[in-house]
């Protein structure tokens, strides 16, 4: 059966605070998932579902492992170890034609606002369009101005990279820090990280997104200030943490620079916010613009890239935005059974609302990936962590499941256990590439070993007979036994590259698309992101001020409050 049950019913979301302002006019997909005769039917096969196991699926059909898979762009995505069969996907087949998803797909490429609770377009396709493309928001073209901004960040990518770029004393510049947070950071660490073998190594690329200054003290504490540029990343150029630590790092940069001047050759900004940008101090002419309809966690693309484009190259960013734009087309033109982020989407979909999995373990087996799992957690759950439909009432299903994951064979050494014998079972994604970035020895025919290894364990088990015919004593065997039937995917990708990380992550964001749409919930706005935002600023002065203050919060944040004050030396 489906999960979820109806809901506390929540406030209906509108546009702008004013309770007055009129709601969206709701498009056609728009409408409850419960009346969907494929959802129900899929709730029909989940019973059928709860008496198979994958051992019988792939007895009875030898081919089951090819019928499962699907290949395109360099990646074979093999699903075939999920607990269903050919009725069940057709099913999913249907409900996405039922949900309309691809009319919802389309509408997103033309540039309509179908982020509708803020009224913005959803572009981040746009980002990655070729020049000469066409793709307009309010009758005009934005993919002019997205390769006039491209074109600006070159030049300066490339001037750091030639070391041209001269801090206020003469020096060239050789260190950059970018200090964003949320999707303004998590991007550019991962695509760092993940690119590090296609990087500058004479840069030292830093990141501090943490509030916490014991995250900017480490990220500067080596570093010399006549060589070091920041660069400050927040769409809106208001947020607490990321100013918080602009303001810090205007004033490391001060201790050493002296002159108010130096900021311009040691600071830049990307925003969409030029007010801001200039009330903090910097030249707008240092400033790599974007807009509203490019959202935080779909902003790694965008001039919040500035700092992947400076530590690999303008080429080699150029390759990663061609590596998005091929899987755009992709999701765009292939038919669903061929569908990469179409067939990931629906997978999950059954696992996570026909088999009630409430966890997804993201596991590349690729060092360079490991901050992949983190990446796709603020993707996915701040996109679908949702209660509310589009026409303001709620769910009565479940929506995004949790994403977690470290990288393979770290993870298999601590929480594959959990995996393997755990009483919930989780469906993983492991992704494997055919040939390493370096080719040392043995170790790529190792990992990819484990991985298969693993997707095998994890869907076949081992019988408490098998066990015993190990010779393992009766009293063992039960703690030795796998019960097997926990799903997982196989993404075996030829290897990572720039291309390869941009088709990579389009097809996560586009998989967080189709569920969106099958959830029938906004996946572009974010309220329990901007509550944080507002709750945070209400405490600050309470915890900082000298005088007492007037505390009205319940008795448990009171006393924390009153603690905290206490302990930092100040009047209660
Ligand atoms: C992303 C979210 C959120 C956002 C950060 C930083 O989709 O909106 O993670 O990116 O809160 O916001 P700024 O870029 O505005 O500083």
């Amino acid at each position: 059966m489906p999960t979820g049950k109806a809901r506390t019913k929540s406030t209906p979301t509108t546009r702008t605070a004013s309770t007055e302002s009129a709601a969206p006019k709701l498009p056609s997909w728009n409408g409850s998932l419960l009346k969907s005769k494929a959802w129900k039917a899929l709730g029909t096969r989940a019973k059928v579902a709860k008496a198979s196991d994958l051992r019988t699926l792939f007895a009875k059909d030898k081919k089951r492992g090819a019928t499962f898979t699907a290949e395109a762009l360099g990646i074979r995505l093999d699903y075939s170890k999920n607990v269903f069969d050919s009725a069940t996907l057709k099913l999913l087949f249907t409900l996405a034609k039922e949900r309309k998803v691809t009319a919802k797909r389309d509408a997103m490429f033309r540039g309509e606002k179908i982020n509708m609770m803020e009224d913005r377009a959803v572009l981040h396709v746009a980002l990655r369009a070729p020049k000469g493309s066409v793709i307009k928001v309010d009758g005009v073209d934005v993919v002019p101005a997205v390769h006039e901004v491209l074109g600006r960040m070159e030049g300066f990518a490339k001037k750091i990279r030639a070391r041209k770029w001269l801090g206020f004393t003469g020096k060239p510049i050789k260190n950059i820090v970018n200090i964003g947070i949320g999707g303004s950071d998590l991007g550019p660490v991962m695509a760092f990280e993940a690119l590090k073998s296609f990087s500058d190594r004479g840069l030292t690329m830093r990141f501090v997104s943490n509030v916490d200054g014991n995250d900017f003290f480490e990220a500067t504490q080596d570093l010399n200030a006549e060589e070091t540029l920041f660069v400050v990343s927040s769409k809106t150029f208001t947020t607490l943490e990321t100013m918080t630590n602009a303001r810090t790092a205007r004033e490391w940069s001060l201790k050493t620079l002296k002159d108010p001047k130096s900021v311009a050759r040691h600071f830049v900004a990307v925003s969409t916010n030029a007010e801001k940008v200039a009330e903090f101090g910097i030249d707008t002419a240092n400033m790599f613009g974007f807009w509203d309809w490019v959202g935080g966690r779909y902003s790694m693309d965008s001039a919040i890239g500035l700092s992947t484009m400076i530590a690999v190259g303008p080429k080699h960013f150029a390759e990663l935005l061609a590596g998005f734009h091929e899987m755009d087309e992709h999701f765009r033109t292939t038919p669903a059974e061929h569908n990469l982020p179409m067939l990931l989407a629906l997978v999950g979909i059954w696992n996570r609302n026909f088999r009630q999995h409430a966890t997804v373990a993201v596991l590349p087996y690729c060092h360079y990936l490991h901050r992949f799992s983190a990446y796709l957690q603020q993707l996915e759950m701040e996109s679908n962590g949702k209660q509310t439909q589009l026409d303001g009432s709620p769910v009565a299903w479940d929506t995004c499941p949790a994403i977690w994951g470290e990288p393979g064979t770290n993870g298999q050494h601590a929480f594959y256990q959990m995996i393997h014998q755990g009483t919930s079972p989780v469906p993983c994604d492991f992704i494997l590439f055919e040939k390493p970035v370096h080719d040392l020895g043995a170790h790529q025919d190792m990992l990819a070993s484990n991985v298969l290894a693993q997707t095998e364990a994890l869907a076949f088990g081992k019988t408490r007979g098998e066990v015993l015919a190990e010779g393992v004593p009766a009293w063992l065997a039960p703690h030795k036994t796998f019960p097997g039937n926990r799903p997982t995917n196989l993404l075996l990708c030829t290897a990572l590259s720039p291309r390869m990380l941009g088709k990579l992550i389009a097809l996560y964001e586009h998989k967080v698309f189709v569920q969106g749409a099958i959830w029938n919930v906004n996946s572009f706005d974010q309220w329990g992101v901007e509550l944080g935002k507002v709750l945070a600023n209400r405490i600050i002065p309470e915890v900082s001020s000298s005088a007492a203050p007037k505390l009205a919060h319940d008795s448990s944040t009171n006393a924390a409050i009153g603690h905290y004050r206490k302990a930092r030396g100040r009047a209660n």
